[in-house]
């Protein structure tokens, strides 16, 4: 495996499909797949860091068994349990030739070419995995984890959970991650939040969503047809760890002007904080102290510079010592 330049992205060459690692130029599908069509995919998006022991990919047991989740909901049989499914996001990162990478699974409904099968109904269809990845940097801009980004309130409402569940990552949703991203855009602002149908914060587009107030922790609960964040999760561990309380509560619009700090977590997004909302500046109008203590204890965690809190193996570093097997293996007793 090599690394691949194209135009500014560094890929790496090969992608893992159904059990083998091809080239990334063969890498394609028919334009009679099921999921072009109809939205039949689920994916996952994980971040590998080049942590103190050497590579290690975060939080990567939590993404791939969210994954199969997925799949669980959309009656996706899927042939690779959890275990084959993380080792080949190892052999992946291990070989692929990037010291810190963005992984990318998709499940999807394929086309079988020899006995085609058009229309709604996905069974008659297979299932195809794959994993790719490659360099991303900062989501929402090099300056947004330290300046903060600026924010719109979107006029489109999050798919509530009885027609799209969020607890499923699906290709689908990100239809309505669009429409709101697009929205943001072109109104001049970085990213979008979305209200649920009840008019509760929810969460971006492509991220979860924090308040601090009086010190206080506080995020839309799972049932705000919000995506179950690993990233969500991590914060809200770290949180307790540090003595910060978190409540999970219904949120309205205006108190996202009224908050104190604000900010983003996801795997892309990491944690970033949010400047301003629909032009009204949050709190002192950059990161606040929360943020940034919070930022910080996630960052050591993740490059391996501190435990995880409750001593969690957050950490699968894809070149494993026999050292850093036994202390993984310690944790998880
Ligand atoms: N909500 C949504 C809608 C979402 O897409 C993500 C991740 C999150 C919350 C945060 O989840 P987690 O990554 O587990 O903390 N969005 C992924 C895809 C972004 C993209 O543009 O593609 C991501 O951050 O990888």
């Amino acid at each position: 495996m090599a690394v691949k330049d194209v135009n500014t992205m560094k890929i790496v060459s090969k992608i893992w499909r159904n059990g083998a690692f091809i080239d990334w130029d063969d890498a394609r599908v028919h334009v009679m797949t099921h999921a072009i069509h109809y939205g039949s995919s689920v994916f996952e998006g994980i971040r590998a860091y080049k942590a103190e022991g050497g590579t290690a990919i975060f939080r990567l047991t939590e993404h791939i068994q969210r994954l199969l989740n997925s799949a669980k909901v959309y009656r996706m049989d899927v042939k690779y349990n959890r275990a084959e499914l993380s080792q080949a996001a190892v052999e992946l990162v291990r070989d692929g030739g990037l010291d810190e990478c963005y992984l990318r699974p998709v499940i999807f409904r394929g086309l079988n070419e020899e006995k085609p099968a058009f229309g709604v109904n996905p069974f008659p269809n297979p299932i195809d995995c794959y994993i790719a990845a490659w360099d991303w940097g900062k989501y929402l801009g090099e300056e947004a984890l330290e300046a903060g980004v600026d924010v719109c309130v979107s006029s489109w409402t999050r798919t509530p959970a009885n027609s799209l569940p969020a607890v499923a990552k699906a290709g689908a949703n990100y239809m309505n991650s669009q429409l709101i991203k697009m929205e943001a855009i072109l109104g001049g602002f970085s990213e979008g939040i979305a209200l649920d149908d009840r008019g509760y914060v929810s969460e971006g587009s492509g991220e979860n969503i924090f308040l601090v107030n009086n010190g206080k922790l506080i995020t839309p609960p799972l049932g705000a047809s919000i995506l179950p964040g690993i990233t969500r999760d991590s914060v809200i561990a770290i949180a307790k760890e540090l003595g910060i309380e978190v409540v999970e509560t219904s949120i309205q619009r205006a108190a996202l002007y009224l908050a104190d700090e604000l900010f983003f977590t996801g795997t892309a997004a990491e944690i970033t904080p949010i400047r301003s909302v629909d032009r009204i500046t949050v709190g002192a109008g950059k990161r606040g102290e929360v943020t940034k203590q919070l930022q910080d204890v996630f960052f050591d965690v993740i490059y391996g510079r501190r435990p995880a809190p409750n001593n969690a193996a957050w950490l699968t570093y894809v070149n494993e010592s026999e050292e850093q097997k036994t202390a993984t293996a310690t944790a998880n007793e």
